[in-house]
């Protein structure tokens, strides 16, 4: 089989081990500058492509999916597909694949490392110190807040949120989750776990919220204003999936009236515009959407699309394809 009549495009550089991997077997189309492609360039980079390998910050839409008359698949560097035009890819016969799993416990530590910043004001701390307001230890400097025997609400709990949950569990905190199926006994024994089936229950006894869920039209901002207002007046929020789950003008409205404990933000929802207000809400960590950002996870990543290309061209089916249309 000629492998090299396959052309890929790579919207994004990757890990240099990656592409060479791709380039020794497939007809890669590389960009190296790795500046974003504008719309107009991408619509007319994929005229001629079979594969293509977009990242979130590509929007590929009905019309960029028809402009791509030969294209059989898109294997998204990422987990989250959001970025994708689902239906009109289905309807073109454009198979869909994604990399789950890889970056699970990347993220989780991020969220953790969110959580411990913003419930020991580790930012103000430094900010204090850096800037010569130090005068020495005093009993009343920078309080915190102890996590241990808080109630952290989750929600949604997949990979991520289980890693999560795993990692808060060990660090004495009580876990509670809302997702759209109960979880079986077993894990649920595992994270001594809380199921929640109404969502706002579970926000009015939380003390931390933390999403996991994928963004799709139902959840957009999920975390509306009227439900950011249920939260306890100190509850502490973190999103790593992605803005629009938020509201997140609402959101920082109430960070800077003082009604909510903080925010742990990274990923926004007009990336990579954050408002003004966010930017100068106290008790927020608000960071470059790095959830996944190691080189192990980059690596991991790019072997995760090589698979599922590979699998793909034999034929076969690729172990990360989106089967379920999740706008179902
Ligand atoms: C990735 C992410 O870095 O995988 C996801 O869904 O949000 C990020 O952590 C990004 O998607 C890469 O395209």
């Amino acid at each position: 089989m000629n492998l090299k009549k396959n052309i890929i495009l790579l919207t994004r550089k990757l890990p240099q081990k990656i592409e060479e991997k791709l380039q020794k077997k497939y007809t890669v189309i590389l960009n190296k500058s790795d500046k974003k492609y504008t719309y107009a360039e991408l619509k007319k980079k994929v005229s001629d492509i079979d594969i293509l390998v977009p990242c979130i910050s590509d929007t590929i839409d009905a019309s960029i999916i028809k402009a791509a008359k030969k294209l059989k698949l898109i294997s998204n560097f990422g987990n989250g597909v959001d970025n994708l035009d689902l239906i009109t890819a289905k309807e073109n016969k454009v198979i869909v694949t994604n990399t789950p799993d890889v970056l699970t416990e990347d993220t989780a530590d991020l969220v953790l490392t969110m959580i411990l910043m913003i419930s020991r004001k580790v930012l103000e701390a430094q900010k204090n110190l850096v800037n010569g307001n130090w005068s020495g230890w005093g009993p009343s400097e920078t309080m915190g807040t102890r996590i241990r025997g808080k109630q952290v609400g989750i929600i949604g709990m997949g990979r991520i949120g289980s890693a999560v949950a795993k990692r808060l569990q060990t660090l004495g905190m009580n876990i509670n989750y809302h997702n759209r199926k109960r979880l079986p006994k077993k894990l649920e024994k595992n994270f001594d776990a809380r199921f929640y089936e109404d969502l706002n229950s579970m926000l009015t006894i939380s003390d931390f919220v933390t999403i996991h869920c994928p963004y799709t039209p139902e959840t957009f901002h999920l975390l509306s204003k009227k439900r950011l207002k249920m939260l306890k007046k100190n509850c502490i929020v973190v999103n790593t999936s992605r803005g629009e789950i938020v509201d997140e003008q609402a959101l920082a409205t109430m960070l800077n009236k003082g009604s909510i404990g903080g925010a742990g933000l990274d990923v926004f929802e007009h990336e990579p515009q954050v408002s003004q207000k966010l930017l100068e809400s106290k008790n927020v960590v608000l960071l470059p959407h790095i959830s996944s950002a190691t080189e192990e996870s980059r690596i991991d990543m790019g072997e995760r699309v090589i698979k599922n290309i590979s699998t793909f061209l034999c034929g076969k089916t690729p172990p990360d394809i989106i089967k379920k249309n999740v706008y179902d």
